[in-house]
């Protein structure tokens, strides 16, 4: 069994998060997840309060476990779904792509715990001073929107900062990540890209066949001129938007090219056109299996790895 601040923080069974992905992370993803003992998490991505309020309702009528809504601070319907979050009184909240100071008093005041993900210890340390009851440190490893330094400096620099538990994420996604990152001084750890390929992930088959096929190599990152980098698979989309990242075209017609192709990739299994988000950990991830049985051998996995640590202690 494993045991850490976080698994007596929320009442999990696993100390591990189900990123927050968008066009991914619908309620009945989130309610296996957290069946299965860890933390389900809803996105919210760019969606509105119905959406939300319906995913949320999805998950209560799947699972009585808690679990948690994702708030991209990107997204032109963040106060809208910030709202929806309150009312809705979901156990956890975590946000991404920002800084969430200006929410947290009124999801404190519903009763949630928010937990934002950070990529550097300066936003660690706001977090907390604004309520975080913990932190989730994100190296770029990871799939989607990324910070600058790699899990590996962040998740120790993070925890040494902050008095809360700390939930290591990017490049995890089996057992050996989640004990490295517990030895590295978290809490526990979120993983996304490893969850893509769960049985109860709605995306479309074409995403979890390039996934399953990706190998150390295949993530690319794009978007550093807007000044929102974005890592996913390499296809023909990402390395023509590489390309023209360096060209003379205008920012805005460069933003427009991204526009729409999350859901190419994620609904239509466009190959060619869609932009398929995925973290550098990708060549790891093999088989697509529930939701419960990634959550039980990782951790299975960390457990065997932890009890057989003192091998190089004499
Ligand atoms: O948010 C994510 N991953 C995402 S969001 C997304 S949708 C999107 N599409 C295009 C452009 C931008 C977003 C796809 N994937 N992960 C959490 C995360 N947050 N990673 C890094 C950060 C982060 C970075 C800087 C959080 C805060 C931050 O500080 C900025 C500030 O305002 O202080």
């Amino acid at each position: 069994m494993l045991r850490t601040a976080l698994t007596s923080l929320l009442g999990l069974e696993y100390p591990v998060f189900q990123g927050g992905m968008a066009w991914v992370s619908d309620g009945r993803l989130a309610a296996a997840v957290s069946n299965g003992g860890g933390l389900g998490i809803i996105s919210a991505m760019n969606a509105d309060g119905a959406y939300l309020r319906q995913q949320i309702q999805l998950a209560r009528s799947q699972t009585d476990r808690p679990f948690g809504v994702n708030i991209m601070l990107l997204s032109p319907n963040v106060e809208e779904v910030a709202a929806v979050a309150a009312e809705e009184r979901v156990p956890v909240i975590t946000t991404g792509a920002g800084n969430p100071a200006r929410y947290m008093e009124s999801w404190q005041q519903a009763g949630s715990k928010v937990i934002p993900v950070v990529a550097s210890v300066a936003l660690a340390k706001l977090a907390v001073r604004h309520g975080a009851a913990a932190v989730i440190a994100e190296g770029g490893e990871s799939g989607g929107h990324i910070g600058d330094l790699s899990t590996f400096c962040l998740v120790p620099q993070v925890k040494d900062a902050v008095d809360v538990p700390v939930i290591a994420a990017g490049g995890i996604a089996d057992g050996r990540g989640l004990a490295a990152a517990l030895l590295l001084g978290a809490d526990g750890v979120q993983m996304g890209t490893a969850f893509l390929v769960a049985e109860e992930c709605p995306i479309h088959p074409n995403y979890k066949k390039r996934v399953l096929k990706a190998g150390d190599t295949d993530t690319i990152v794009t978007g550093r001129r807007l000044g929102h980098p974005v890592r996913s698979l390499k296809n023909a989309f990402s390395r023509e938007y590489a390309q023209l990242e360096y060209s003379d075209i205008d920012n805005a017609t460069l933003e427009a090219q991204g526009t729409g192709r999350l859901r190419l990739a994620a609904v239509e299994g466009d190959e060619k056109q869609g932009c398929f988000l995925a973290g550098q950990c990708a060549g790891l991830v093999k088989q697509e299996r529930p939701a419960g049985e990634i959550l039980r051998q990782v951790c299975t996995e960390a457990e065997i790895l932890l009890n057989g640590a003192n091998q190089w202690v004499k």
